[in-house]
């Protein structure tokens, strides 16, 4: 509850207006022509935080507080928009709690965090982050694969811990890179800077398989070759996963399919925990079924799965594949300019629904 001075806009100030009002209905009474309000549900850059404040009413969330789901649903009762992360689950529940939510907007190209159909049938708009982030997560899911196949991880730890005192000609002997065979799972943008760097950086063989067929120009541009599943698995000495994560990818990578890769093979996942099954994972690289994975995305994270904290052959990252300060920044800028567009009425600018109907 918040003492309220003058309930209507222009009015002289007497004391009997003084009174107890909750903050909703304040605001709602104080200005009914007021900005949007917007929730910005993660800490932030303070400049995209501070631009967004000159065309909304922005509570932010500076001390970077991982709220609850019941604490979001709270702070997005009355809210008219909201810029999240993939950390923030925006499903039927709370969409019912949050009558005024009209559009969230997510700082993040995956969204898997939204549930998408509850939002269409809510009203409510969701959008999303591509094409600023592709080459910088291009540039990662590399790094991770040199990383993976040249045991950069491993080595390091084996050099700090004081354990190097002579050269040996197996030291850390990893896997070829270069000529080598890329298998990409997963041809969207990401994907295809993953195979054009393979392609005409290391002189790669690529390989991919995707729910659909690229054009033959794209397939040209990235040299890349339409495989099956079954082939992709069979050939990749370096495997790729930069697919989305739905219900259908869940699991994609699991024992079966580790058990068809090679024992010399790679398995890099920049995409979304989930796709494999990390458990199943963990023991593949114990038993030494493959060479040896790169992660940068978990299962449940920021937990990780305790088995893979263990085993040696393993690279693990905390989900940076974007974390470059100006694909982050323009991340944020994108997102924010979703919401300033679709309040602005121009539409958002890089939608992933269309939703039903409108909410008032
Ligand atoms: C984000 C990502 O950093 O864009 C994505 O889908 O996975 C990352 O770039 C992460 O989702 C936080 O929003």
């Amino acid at each position: 509850l918040h003492a309220v001075v003058g309930r209507h806009p222009g009015a002289a100030v007497r004391r009997d207006d003084i009174a107890l009002v909750p903050l909703t209905d304040r605001r709602k009474d104080l200005s009914p022509m007021s900005k949007p309000r917007i929730l910005v549900a993660r800490n932030i850059f303070p400049e995209v935080v501070e631009r967004l404040s000159q065309h909304f009413e922005v509570e932010s969330n500076p001390q970077d507080v991982v709220w609850t789901p019941a604490e979001l649903a709270q702070k997005l009762a009355d809210k008219d928009g909201a810029l999240t992360t993939g950390s923030q689950r925006v499903d039927a529940a709370l969409l019912a709690a949050a009558p005024r939510l009209r559009i969230v907007a997510n700082m993040a190209v995956g969204y898997n965090n939204f549930d998408v159909d509850a939002m269409t049938a809510a009203g409510v708009q969701g959008t999303n982050t591509p094409d600023v982030l592709t080459e910088t997560t291009a540039d990662f899911g590399f790094a991770l694969l040199m990383a993976t196949a040249r045991r950069m991880a491993e080595s390091e730890h084996y050099l700090r811990a004081g354990q190097w005192t002579k050269w040996s000609y197996d030291l850390f002997a990893g896997t070829e890179v270069h000529g080598s065979t890329l298998g990409i799972l997963g041809m969207g943008r990401i994907g295809q800077g993953i195979a054009k760097r393979g392609a005409h950086g290391f002189g790669m063989n690529v390989v991919y398989h995707n729910r659909s067929r690229l054009t033959p120009e794209l397939e040209a541009e990235c040299k890349a070759r339409y495989v099956s599943k079954e082939e992709l698995l069979r050939t990749a000495d370096h495997l790729v996963l930069v697919l989305p994560y739905t219900p259908a990818s869940h699991h994609a990578i699991g024992a079966a399919e580790i058990a068809q890769m090679k024992p010399t093979a790679n398995l890099i996942n920049i995409a979304r925990g989930g796709i494999v099954d990390d458990a199943a994972l963990a023991q593949a690289l114990k038993d030494r079924r493959i060479a040896a994975a790169g992660l940068d995305v978990f299962e449940g994270e920021p937990a990780v799965h305790p088995e893979l904290l263990t085993v040696p052959n393993v690279v693990l990252t905390p989900h940076i594949a974007s974390a470059t300060v100006p694909t982050r920044l323009a991340m944020a800028n994108l997102a924010a300019d979703n919401l300033v567009a679709f309040f602005e009425g121009r539409g958002p600018l890089t939608p992933v629904n269309t939703p039903a109907g409108k909410r008032a």
